[in-house]
C-alpha cells in the first residue's frame, strides 16, 4: 500500500499572535494584531481596531481594513476590551509543553512566526531585543531536543505597530530596510539551526493595518505595499542564501481552489482571472518577474505601481527555492461573480464546515498539481485542517471523528499527488496542531488542534492541553508514514 518516504515531513504550523500572548513580556514592542480586539473578518463583534475616541473601525474583512488610523502618536490599546491575541493560549509559556506533546505524536518538523515586534519592538532599533530572541533560541532548542525540523515564517500577516503608524506599514520603502535588518538578526542567530524559511504568511490575501500597516486598503495602496513586501521578500531571499548556505526559500500563498460554477465559456474564462488574482503575487516570487497579464490587471484597478530603478533585478535575483500554501476549502466562481482570493460562491457538490467553508479534499490534489505545474518548484503545503467545535465528554475525551474525516481525505488527496501525479513535495503542517484563537473571527471555540486547550471565547480557562482522539490518529498516520491511511479495498 501507498506510503511516503521517511524524509517527508510531517508537522504542525502557528502563528505567534494567534498562539503565543505574553504580548507585554520579554520587551516586546506593540504589533498590528494587537489592535485587534476580536479577529478581522466580517462579523458585528469582529474586526474591530479601536479609535483613540473609543470608537471602532469596522471594515467589510481584513482585506480591506481600517480607513483612516490616528495620525501620528503612539500606538494605544484599551484597557476594558479583550484582545484575544494579548494572551492567546500563552505559548509563550508552555511551548515546552506544547513542543513534547508534539513530537509525541512523531512530528519532525514545526512551522511558527516570529514576531518582528519581540525582535525590534518598534522596528527602527538599532540593536534588537535581546530577551525576544532569546525565547525564540528556547524554542528552537525545545525543538532540536526532539529532532523536529524548524520552519519558520519570517512575517504572517502583522508588524511592529510602530512602523504602521509612522511609516504607513509597507506603503512605504523604510519598511523594507527595517525588514531586512530584523532578517538579518534572524539568520545570523538562528541561521544555523533552521533551513526552511517563509518570506510572508498569505501574500496574496492580506490588506489593511493588521497584516501590511496600512492606513488604507484600496488597490492603489494595496498593489504599491505589495511591490515594496515583493522586493523585500527577493532580497531577504538572497540575503539568506549568502548568509547560510543550503538554506531553502519559500513565500505562503493563500491557494484554496476554485472552479467555474459552468462550462460555459465566459465562466470558465472569469475562473482563470480569478485564479489570476493569487498567481500574480506567486508568479513576480518564484519566477522572478512580473507576469504578462500584470498589466491588465493593475489596468482595469487604475494603480499606478511606484517602480524604481533595479527593482526588476532585484526581483529577478531572489527568486522562492519552493512555493508553499494554504489550503482549506475550495469556491466556484461564474462571469458575474464577487471574487476575493479566498472564497467565491458555494459548491452544491460539497459538505461545509459549521463556519461554512466547504470541504474539498480533491481540490487539494488539484490544487498540488496545478503549482506544481506552474513553477516546477519543490511544494510544501504549509496549512490545511478543519474548524470545528469540539465537546469535551464527561471522562475528558474529546471524540473528533469529522477532525480525523476531513484530515484522512486531504492527507490520502496529498498522498495520490505525491506518489501518482508525480508532484514533490517536502512535507505538511496542518494548521493549529493545538487549538488556538482564530484569525479571522478572534474565537477559541474554532478549534483546528489534535491537542485541546482548555480556554472560550472570553480568555476563560485553564489553559491545560490535553491530547483528543485525532491526536492518537495522526500518530499512527506519521508512524507509517501515511500507510495507515489506506485499507486493502483501497486498492493503493
Ligand atoms: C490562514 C492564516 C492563519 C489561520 C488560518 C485559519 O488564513 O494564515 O493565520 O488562522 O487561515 O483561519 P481562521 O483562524 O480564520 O479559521
Amino acid at each position: 500500500m501507498m506510503k511516503l518516504s521517511k524524509e517527508f515531513l510531517w508537522g504542525g504550523a502557528i502563528a505567534d499572535f494567534q498562539a503565543e500572548g505574553g504580548y507585554q513580556e520579554g520587551g516586546r514592542g506593540l504589533s498590528t494584531h494587537d489592535f485587534e480586539s476580536a479577529g478581522s473578518v466580517d462579523h458585528p463583534r469582529c474586526n474591530t481596531v479601536l479609535m483613540p475616541d473609543g470608537s471602532c473601525a469596522t471594515a467589510k474583512s481584513h482585506f480591506f481594513g481600517p480607513d483612516s488610523l490616528p495620525e501620528g502618536g503612539q500606538p494605544f490599546v484599551f484597557p476594558d476590551r479583550y484582545y484575544p491575541s494579548h494572551k492567546a493560549v500563552d505559548f509563550y509559556h508552555h511551548y515546552k509543553e506544547d513542543i513534547a506533546l508534539m513530537a509525541g505524536m512523531g512530528y519532525n518538523v514545526f512551522r511558527f512566526s516570529i514576531c518582528w515586534s519581540r525582535i525590534y519592538p518598534t522596528g527602527e532599533e538599532a540593536t534588537p531585543n535581546e530577551a525576544g530572541l532569546r525565547f525564540y533560541e528556547q524554542v528552537l532548542d525545545e525543538l532540536e531536543k526532539y529532532g523536529m525540523e524548524p520552519l519558520i515564517t519570517i512575517h504572517h500577516d502583522e508588524l511592529p505597530a510602530a512602523l504602521a503608524l509612522r511609516y504607513d506599514g509597507w506603503s512605504s520603502r523604510h519598511t523594507i530596510d527595517c525588514y531586512l535588518r530584523y532578517c538579518r538578526t534572524l539568520f545570523e542567530r538562528f541561521g544555523k539551526r533552521c533551513r526552511y524559511w517563509l518570506t510572508f504568511n498569505e501574500i496574496n490575501a492580506v490588506r489593511g493595518f493588521a497584516a501590511c500597516g496600512t492606513r488604507k486598503a484600496d488597490d492603489q495602496t494595496h498593489y504599491n505595499a505589495a511591490h515594496n513586501m515583493f522586493l523585500a521578500s527577493a532580497q531577504a531571499v538572497q540575503l539568506g542564501h549568502e548568509m547560510m548556505p543550503g538554506s531553502q526559500f519559500g513565500a505562503m500563498y493563500a491557494l484554496s481552489e476554485i472552479y467555474p460554477a459552468t462550462c460555459k465559456q465566459e465562466d470558465v474564462f472569469r475562473r482563470m482571472q480569478c485564479r489570476r488574482e493569487s498567481w500574480y503575487f506567486a508568479d513576480v516570487m518564484a519566477r522572478g518577474a512580473y507576469p504578462a497579464y500584470a498589466a491588465d490587471l493593475l489596468r482595469r484597478r487604475g494603480v499606478t505601481l511606484h517602480t524604481e530603478p533595479g527593482d526588476d533585478a532585484i526581483l529577478k535575483a531572489g527568486a522562492l527555492d519552493f512555493v508553499s500554501f494554504s489550503y482549506y476549502r475550495s469556491c466556484t466562481v461564474n462571469a458575474h461573480s464577487k471574487f476575493n482570493v479566498v472564497g467565491g460562491d458555494a459548491n452544491p457538490y460539497l459538505p461545509s464546515t459549521p463556519w461554512g467553508w466547504p470541504i474539498d479534499p480533491l481540490g487539494l490534489r488539484y490544487c498540488m498539481n496545478e503549482v506544481y505545474d506552474r513553477y516546477q518548484k519543490p511544494i510544501f503545503i504549509v496549512e490545511n485542517g478543519l474548524g470545528a467545535i469540539d465537546k469535551v465528554e464527561a471522562d475528558g475525551t474529546i471524540q473528533d471523528d469529522y477532525r480525523i474525516d476531513y484530515l484522512r481525505d486531504h492527507l490520502r488527496a496529498m498522498m495520490e499527488a505525491i506518489l501518482i501525479d508525480g508532484v514533490p513535495c517536502l512535507g505538511y503542517t496542518m494548521w493549529g496542531p493545538f487549538d488556538l484563537v482564530s484569525l479571522s473571527t478572534g474565537e477559541m471555540k474554532k478549534r483546528y488542534g489534535v491537542i485541546y486547550v482548555d480556554m472560550d471565547d472570553a480568555g476563560n480557562g485553564t489553559l491545560a492541553r490535553h491530547p483528543k482522539k485525532s491526536y492518537y490518529w495522526m500518530k499512527e498516520v506519521i508512524a507509517s508514514p501515511g500507510e495507515s491511511l489506506w485499507t486493502e479495498k483501497d486498492g493503493h
